[in-house]
């Protein structure tokens, strides 16, 4: 498969509004502070936990039950957890249920029922939780990814181990991973990589891996907090087998987002520090580009610098359009105007190289109209695009032409919850008479693609159409 690898340009844009100037009509009473979320499978937000008052509220936004309104509030079911979830880490199951794990002093996971309303029968206690907390805790937001065989992986801390979610039982663990603490508040990154379904040689179960990175020393955050020495931030790289790379740079409290493309996307953090107030210094501003199918040594690519400082409280996420959505950072236990490092309230759009005008010849444009967007689990569907230019599509043949499925994640303090993409099995490509192209695909299981929205993609040779909403149940 030929691939556009050389391609360089990025780009940041200042947004046209500043996050202050969105007035909401909607307000939430329980403190969500540190919480975590994510998007149920009928489109409804759902979030758990934060502080103080909103500790074990389970929170709701939009969805069916607004019917169109959109002056929907939020609804509230407060002390619904059995356990306080303040920096708890929240994934939706292949049941369309979502697990929440952890959390401050909270060695413990809770199911939460898809019914709305409904509160969490009891806590599993979690002794890995525990035992994988040190002196400065560095397991808070553990990193939880769906494997492809429904059992949870769960990182914290530098420990990893294989849980599954029907019996509660532990499948297996993983080596160490030496050098370092990568969970809140040394706040490495984490993903599961794109998930290939389309080569053949694919096995059940298919193969995954995940990938750990950044993080800081076990101790950063104490020398942050107490010292206000800024430790230089991780930048080694392993996967299973924990294979180790080294980033351009070190990174805490950055995001890892996964593109249309199945490239990965390092963005926001700091070289130095820890999360926490004034705990952290030397922003990193530049993102940085993650092949994840070449060789060992040539997998990383740095792109334009940002101007703005992204640190403690920043996020990302991956629009419809393949433009990175960049807000946030606030390193104050208050909004601070003036300050070394002020509170952020620009928004930045970040286009990743493939958005280059001189792509566009080779861009796929989907055709929504008669493309399916409700997909059934194990069922074939089809997608109608064209190319941009007429030419490119005389010489476009199968194995240039991929389909990907995002499951948009609920990013903070550098944890993308639920962030998976998929790479579907095509079964064959058709064109018209009027140069159509329709692509015949197989949704996969719900064990590889949790029910819910996804955003769909056509990418050729690495160049990603506009996304469009579908739904799989
Ligand atoms: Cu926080």
């Amino acid at each position: 498969m030929r691939n556009f690898y050389n391609i360089v340009k990025s780009n940041f844009i200042l947004e046209g509004h500043k996050c202050d100037e969105l007035k909401s009509v909607v307000q939430v009473t329980g403190d969500p502070w540190c919480s975590c979320g994510g998007l149920a499978p009928d489109g409804t937000l759902v979030s758990v936990g934060g502080f103080l008052d909103g500790i074990r509220t389970i929170r709701y936004y939009g969805g069916p039950a607004c019917n169109g309104n959109n002056k929907c509030d939020w609804r509230e079911y407060h002390g619904a957890m059995n356990e306080d979830r303040w920096y708890g880490t929240q994934v939706i199951l292949p049941s369309g249920e979502f697990i929440v794990v952890g959390g401050r002093r909270a060695f413990s996971y809770e199911y939460i029922p898809k019914q709305e309303g409904q509160r969490p029968t009891k806590p599993y206690f979690f002794p890995f939780l525990y035992e994988t907390s040190d002196i400065d805790e560095n397991n808070l937001y553990p990193f939880v990814h769906l494997a492809t065989d429904g059992n949870l992986f769960i990182f914290s801390n530098n420990r990893s181990l294989l849980l599954n979610p029907t019996t509660n039982k532990i499948v297996r663990t993983f080596p160490v991973l030496i050098g370092g603490s990568r969970n809140y508040p040394a706040s490495g990154m984490s993903t599961i990589l794109p998930i290939n379904l389309a080569t053949a040689e694919n096995t059940n179960p298919v193969k995954a891996e995940v990938i750990v990175c950044g993080g800081n020393a076990p101790d950063a955050f104490f020398l942050a907090e107490q010292k206000k020495y800024y430790n230089p931030a991780l930048n080694d790289y392993p996967i299973p087998k924990w294979e180790k790379e080294y980033m351009p740079s070190g990174r805490t409290m950055g995001d890892c987002l996964i593109l249309p493309n199945g490239q990965l996307l390092f963005i926001n953090g700091a070289q130095k520090g820890t999360a926490g107030w004034w705990d952290a210094d030397a922003p990193n501003l530049t993102p940085v580009l993650y092949y994840p199918e070449k060789p060992i040594g040539q997998r990383f690519k740095e792109l334009k610098p940002s101007q703005i400082s992204r640190m403690y409280h920043s996020t990302s996420a991956l629009l419809p359009s393949g433009k990175i959505w960049v807000a946030g950072s606030n390193t104050h236990d208050t909004y601070k105007d003036v300050d070394r490092f002020p509170t952020e309230t620009r928004v930045e759009g970040f286009s990743p190289p493939y958005l280059d005008a001189n792509f566009d010849q080779y861009r796929p444009i989907i055709d929504e109209v008669y493309s399916s967007k409700k997909l059934r689990y194990g069922h074939k569907f089809e997608t109608l695009f064209r190319m941009q230019d007429a030419n490119a599509q005389n010489d476009l043949v199968k194995n240039d032409i991929k389909v990907t499925m995002y499951f948009p994640p609920f990013t903070t303090h550098g944890f993308s919850m639920s962030q998976r993409l998929l790479v579907v099995k095509t079964r064959g490509i058709y064109k018209n008479m009027s140069g159509i192209f329709n692509i015949e695909s197989l949704a996969p299981s719900n064990q590889l693609a949790p029910p819910g929205y996804y955003i769909l993609y056509v990418v050729n040779r690495g160049v990603p159409s506009k996304g469009m909403w579908v739904q799989i149940e």
